[in-house]
């Protein structure tokens, strides 16, 4: 890659805090801040950005990131007595210079691999010892793939248990025109009724108010349609059964400082989460939850686009 731009490189963000940007020969590309193990942006091979980072986030530790992929771990929310969604978003991580051998060969140069262990200090907040191995990798087509390999390494016998989430925020022309495919006729949890459960109905998902549910159990492919920019977001996930979906809309992004006012009309969380049955592991003992992402350039009118045939084919 003389001439090409490195594969993987090591820059200074905002503020000076330092990313990772990846590249991929045929010009997609992703940026990894070591602070959250957070990837902030993934861009397709025209340049243009896919995921939503807000204008308001100030990249400023303890303060987790308000946009692109956000790490829930190891408590999902107020699903425990941590702070929300854990800790590992407000972590320096470090690169994993010497990663166990990975699962999956992937032919393209364009991936990193972090780790995040806790501090002595980490240990009075959650006093378990654990390696949190994260792989973010750039697919030859441009798909963005993360993989989290958690390994209990307690010394002292002690199993621990946790809940997890990938919380992407999308970036999305107009929520109003977006639907997601896939969660229909699911049961699922509504945040914001003191997670009452419900099941979903025959159509697919679209927005017209704040939406905070988890989907139980869902189908490991899920379909987010944004027509005006005739592109279909495909999520697979492996390992992580339940899904997240998530718009603020007016109030709630008035309300939140590092969130724009209308800069709900521009996102929307889909999360691959293992929420409804928390992960026990005993010493030893590691759990994979894997993430891919990939945009699909597409006319839904011109059918090349059915999202049944995506989510039922490969
Ligand atoms: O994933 C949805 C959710 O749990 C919502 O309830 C909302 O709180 C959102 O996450 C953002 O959480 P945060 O802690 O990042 O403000």
């Amino acid at each position: 890659m003389s001439s090409e731009r490195a594969a993987v490189e090591l820059a200074k963000g905002v503020n000076g805090l330092e990313k990772i940007i990846l590249r991929e020969t045929r010009g997609s590309s992703a940026e990894v801040y070591l602070y959250g193990g957070h990837v902030t942006s993934w861009k397709n091979d025209h340049g243009e950005e896919l995921l939503f980072v807000s204008s308001k986030t100030l990249f400023k530790p303890p303060k987790p990131i308000r946009g692109g992929i956000p790490l829930c771990f190891p408590q999902f929310s107020n699903l425990g007595p941590l702070e929300s969604h854990g800790f590992a978003r407000n972590k320096f991580w470090s690169i994993d210079t010497d990663p166990p051998a990975f699962p999956t060969n992937s032919s393209s140069k364009a991936h990193i691999d972090l780790i995040l262990k806790p501090s002595e200090e980490d240990m009075k907040i959650w006093p378990h010892s654990y390696e949190f191995r994260l792989r973010v990798a750039l697919g030859p087509g441009g798909d963005l793939m993360l993989t989290s390999r958690i390994r209990n390494t307690n010394s002292d016998g002690k199993p621990f248990t946790f809940t997890f989430a990938y919380h992407t925020y999308f970036s999305v022309s107009d929520i109003s025109e977006v639907r997601v495919e896939g969660l229909e006729t699911l049961d699922y949890l509504d945040n914001l009724k003191s997670r009452e459960r419900f099941t979903e109905q025959g159509d697919a998902i679209t927005f017209e108010r704040e939406v905070d549910k988890i989907y139980l159990s869902t189908p490991t492919k899920i379909a987010i349609l944004d027509h005006e920019k005739k592109r279909t977001f495909v999520l697979r996930k492996d390992g992580l059964p339940d899904a997240v979906v998530w718009n603020p809309w007016d109030k709630k992004a008035k309300a939140m400082a590092d969130f724009g006012d209308d800069e709900y009309k521009h996102m929307l969380c889909v999360e691959a989460a293992a929420i409804e049955k928390p992960i026990t592991l005993k010493p030893g003992e590691e759990w994979r939850g894997r993430l891919e992402l990939s945009a699909v350039p597409s006319s839904y009118c011109s059918g090349q686009l059915d999202p049944q045939r995506v989510l039922q084919g490969s």
